[in-house]
């Protein structure tokens, strides 16, 4: 089929840029290698591209540019029907490949395809939406309305903890407006791009409409955020890398979306169904290895159900299978590197100086077949100071700190302490404490009990405070990412009509 990749003498795949429609040759270029977190077996080698590949992509993507903004949304929206039918067709084979590549278990793989599909087929229907407003002019004769207009070049930056989910939730409603893009997704999860620019290509989406750069962030990141041709970038990703893009962002001009880091906490009050609370925590906890921007980090107790919270707590952790999440019985699976293991091991570290209690976990696993991949049991921490670091900054990994409170008011001021907002949950059966929550919670994502994952696609996702910049991806609030709004006037009256004067 299509696709143009070097398989080496060993079988292994290297994965080249995908620009104006076409794969680009290896020429001189350097690669790295791309390897299964839960078995370090490499999988793939994947271009380490250069500004000059960049440039190169952003070119093809401005000559397209403005023809597709003149094919009509409906028309531009079919594509995305039928790569929503393609990934449906190919559903099992992306999952398999998700698992490889970033390690999370494969039931939720197929929940990560599956988000990929429903926002394939939400956004192909603001195809025949994309509305704008018609109102009323303050003169005679005279229309006014506004519409969305395509930007053009967008620049889209992906994280590797959902590397399907969050690239559909940016180039699907960049495709849909009329832009047409480059997309530098993470090195760690160049198969998933692969994957998926096949797929463009097999639905013949025109050339240089989607465009796909592998490589590092300092150099592809900034080459595409310094590329004058490029009019948005979009990011998720880490908090030190949005803070460059944003600052870098703001002296080329830029328009800048960006999604972060977040510390979510589960409040969990006296009347809470605990049998519940105890499912959600642990499904939201260590789900993905507890990588994801929404994971739940903190859980916010009342105190006199505290202790049998704790103890209900360690005994479920007891139960859950950690390995290879190819494996369907495994319930966690793999951290993404050994980098990423250093840093949960750190902060295991700093939480016992600052004088937590630990109650389950806390070591990276390291016998047998586990040896291989880089795995970190599901940790608690108890009596965690709701100041401390450990409570504060983002770890993105299996580590929970519970905090003990006394009242809802104290639980939501704790929750809110965090420079974070992407998501909160709160656990009771008490409708005027739920309705208070709902309201005082400062995120951009509240459950009412239920854990703190779970977003679906056709609502707002995005976060308040140093989560982000006050965008969302996913919803019809995407579109305000990557459309320009755009008022028009028309005078009919034949005559010069002053706003503001000639009717006063
Ligand atoms: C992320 O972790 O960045 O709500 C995305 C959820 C998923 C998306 C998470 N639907 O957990």
């Amino acid at each position: 089929m299509q696709g143009n990749v070097t398989i080496q003498e060993n079988g292994i795949k290297q994965l080249d840029n995908y620009i104006g429609g076409a794969w680009q040759e290896a020429g001189n270029a350097k690669y790295t290698a791309v390897k299964n977190p839960a078995n370090g077996e490499e999988i793939a080698q994947v271009r380490l591209s250069t500004k000059e590949d960049v440039d190169l992509a952003v070119k093809a993507a401005k000559k397209a540019q403005k023809e597709w903004a003149l094919v009509p949304a409906p028309e531009r929206a079919d594509y995305l029907y039928e790569i929503g039918r393609i990934m449906i067709e190919k559903k099992e084979h992306l999952s398999q490949v998700l698992t490889k590549e970033m390690g999370k278990v494969i039931e939720e793989a197929r929940g990560e395809v599956q988000e990929g599909i429903d926002m394939a087929f939400y956004m192909a229907g603001e195809g025949r939406r994309l509305v704008g407003e018609t109102v009323p002019s303050e003169l005679q004769n005279k229309f006014a309305m506004s519409v969305r207009a395509p930007i053009g070049v967008v620049g889209l930056i992906t994280p590797w903890n959902f590397p399907i989910a969050i690239a559909t939730w940016k180039s699907f409603p960049a495709i849909v407006a009329g832009n047409t893009f480059v997309w530098k997704p993470a090195t760690e999860t160049p198969l998933m791009a692969y994957e998926m620019a096949l797929i463009f290509e097999e639905v013949g989406l025109p050339k240089g409409v989607a465009n796909v750069v592998f490589g590092a962030g300092s150099e592809v990141g900034t080459a595409m955020i310094e590329n004058p041709d490029v009019r948005v970038i979009s990011f998720t990703g880490s908090t030190d890398t949005g803070r460059r893009i944003a600052e870098l962002g703001g002296r080329h001009l830029k328009k800048v979306s960006l999604e972060m880091g977040g510390k979510n906490a589960v409040i969990v009050l006296e009347d809470a169904d605990l049998d519940l609370a105890v499912e959600g925590i642990l499904w939201s906890a260590f789900g993905t290895a507890g990588q994801r921007c929404t994971a739940c980090s903190r859980v916010i107790v009342h105190k006199n159900v505290k202790k049998e919270l704790e103890q209900r707590l360690v005994e479920e952790m007891k139960q859950l299978t950690i390995g290879d999440g190819s494996d369907e019985s495994v319930k966690v699976g793999p951290v993404v590197n050994a980098g990423s293991i250093e840093k949960i091991a750190n902060y295991v570290e700093i939480g016992k100086k600052e004088g937590a209690k630990l109650l389950a976990g806390g070591s990276a696993l390291t016998e047998g077949e586990l040896a291989k991949g880089h795995y970190f049991e599901p940790t608690l921490f108890t009596d965690v100071k709701w100041d401390s670091r450990l409570a504060q900054e983002e770890i993105f990994g299996p580590v929970v700190s519970l905090i003990e409170v006394e009242s809802l008011e104290e639980a939501i001021e704790v929750n809110n302490s965090v420079i974070f907002g992407l998501s909160s949950s709160i656990f009771s059966r008490d409708v005027n404490k739920v309705f208070q929550a709902q309201r005082d919670l400062d995120t951009g994502i509240v459950y009412v009990n239920a854990g703190t994952t779970g977003a679906e696609i056709h609502l707002p996702f995005g976060g308040t405070k140093g989560t982000g910049n006050g965008n969302r991806d996913s919803g019809k609030a995407a579109l305000d990412v990557f459309t320009e709004w755009k008022s028009v006037y028309v005078d009919f009256s034949g005559k010069l009509q002053r706003a503001q004067i000639d009717n006063s």
